[in-house]
């Protein structure tokens, strides 16, 4: 064991340099080539490296004083004995940043950047942070004195691109100040609008969404329906297509189970529920929520029916439970007592599918031998391209087409 004393190395012309930066406090263990301290004139910023590993034993500078070359800056213990009593350390490091040979994705710079084109000022701590985090100097802006970079300025610009690079990579957009085109009035978007947002805008950026469109020949269903609808209606039962939809949709994927199922975190494998459980969309004044009918394979119509129908009152008076809104599989999305064609609806992560629901119309559909009007019930299946290809969706709407034409396959 030996101490030894460290001095300023040879540091050019440069006298009384400010030390703006202490990287060692007494007791640390130290490698050779550690920054020590960082001294700043007003023409660079440098680090002073340690000449050799050991133990600090003594802090002979503080922050504010003037050196030069030879002045002492601290003492080390080292396991050589063979040590000169007075150690140089090596010559000092511009705080220039060396470009790195790989960034973080999100925070990689634009390649319009020359890393090499100014020189940032920083303290090693806080270049150790920026190594760590991926992020090139040159891009932040310093609010220290003399425009130096602190850790804070470090943090905030990675903020920044994580924000950015939640918004899709996409620059945020600029601000509008819509009242000079005319009157306008901020309203706050609710809580659950807000939520919904959040949850579209993820499904909607990270799965490839395709839509495969069809339609139903429901016109059994609807005669059976209205035959039974006002026994129903005197029980408290309101029977509308959408209980035979839930069926119909169990009856499908329990031929085609990869649509009920969802991808790991790391897309690699799928997770296969042998479970049913059946999300309805259902609108309320503070926005879009979907209860779960659990086990839905395992009730009837009648009992399927009456459940849509507490839960569809449980969300117009915020009485759903959490457990209410867990655990779906697969999510309907029926605009059918309103207007429109087809629509194309957004995936309830991590579902796999939704089937969106649109206005039943007569139509003339031709049998053969001679067109009859027929009720016609649009659906709009979306899917995750990453797990189902066309030609399984296209099976999926046939399968529902097939039992919703004719009821009793929902029983096979
Ligand atoms: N075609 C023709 N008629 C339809 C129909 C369709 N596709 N779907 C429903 N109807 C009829 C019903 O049969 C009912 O008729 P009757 O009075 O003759 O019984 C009438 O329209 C009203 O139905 P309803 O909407 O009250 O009941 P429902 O069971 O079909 O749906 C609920 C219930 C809660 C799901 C629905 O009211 C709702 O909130 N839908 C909105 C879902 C939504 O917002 N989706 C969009 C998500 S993306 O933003």
């Amino acid at each position: 064991m030996s101490n030894s004393t460290i001095t300023v190395p040879n540091i050019g012309d440069l006298s009384n340099v400010e030390v703006i930066e202490v990287s060692v406090k007494v007791g640390d263990q130290i490698n050779q080539e550690d920054p020590l301290i960082t001294l700043e004139s007003d023409k660079a910023a440098m680090d002073i490296p340690s000449p050799k590993s050991g133990q600090v034993t003594g802090l002979l500078v503080q922050l504010g004083d003037k050196l030069s070359e030879g002045s002492e800056i601290l003492t080390i213990e080292t396991d050589s004995k063979d040590e000169a009593p007075n150690e140089k350390p090596s010559p000092p490091s511009s705080t220039e940043e060396k470009p790195e040979s790989t960034y973080v994705t999100d925070l990689a710079p634009s390649p319009d950047i020359n890393p090499t084109s100014s020189l940032p000022h920083a303290g090693p701590a806080v270049r150790k942070l920026a190594r760590k985090l991926g992020v090139l100097l040159q891009q932040v802006s310093g609010s220290g004195p003399h425009r130096r970079i602190l850790k804070e300025d470090v943090q905030a610009y990675v903020k920044a691109k994580l924000s950015q690079s939640s918004n899709n990579g996409l620059p945020p957009r600029p601000e509008i100040d819509f009242s000079q085109f005319g009157e306008v009035k901020r309203e706050p978007l609710s809580k659950i609008n807000q939520l919904t947002g959040q949850n579209t805008l993820h499904s909607w950026s990270n799965i490839p969404h395709v839509t495969q469109f069809d339609e139903a020949n429901i016109s059994d269903i609807e005669d059976f329906r209205q035959s039974i609808k006002q026994e129903y209606a005197t029980k408290g039962i309101k029977l509308t297509i959408l209980p035979f939809l839930v069926k119909a949709a169990v009856s499908a994927l329990k031929e085609l189970p990869c649509f009920n199922s969802s991808l790991d975190t790391s897309g690699e494998n799928l997770i296969l529920k042998s479970y049913f459980n059946i999300g309805i969309a259902v609108d309320t004044p503070r926005g879009l929520v979907v209860p779960v009918i659990r086990n839905a394979d395992c009730k009837s119509i009648t009992d399927i029916a009456l459940e849509i129908t507490e839960l569809a009152n449980k969300a117009q008076h915020k009485k759903l439970k959490i457990t209410d809104l867990q655990g779906g599989c697969f999510t309907i999305s029926s605009l059918g007592h309103l207007s429109g064609t087809a629509f194309t609806p957004i995936i309830n992560e991590p579902e796999v599918a939704i089937l969106g629901v649109s206005p039943a119309k007569m139509k003339p559909i031709y049998n053969g031998q001679v067109f009859q009007p027929q009720l016609m019930l649009p659906l709009s299946l979306s899917y995750d391209h990453r797990v189902i290809d066309g030609v399984l969706a296209a099976k999926f709407t046939q399968h529902l087409t097939a039992v919703l034409k004719d009821a009793r396959k929902m029983l096979l």
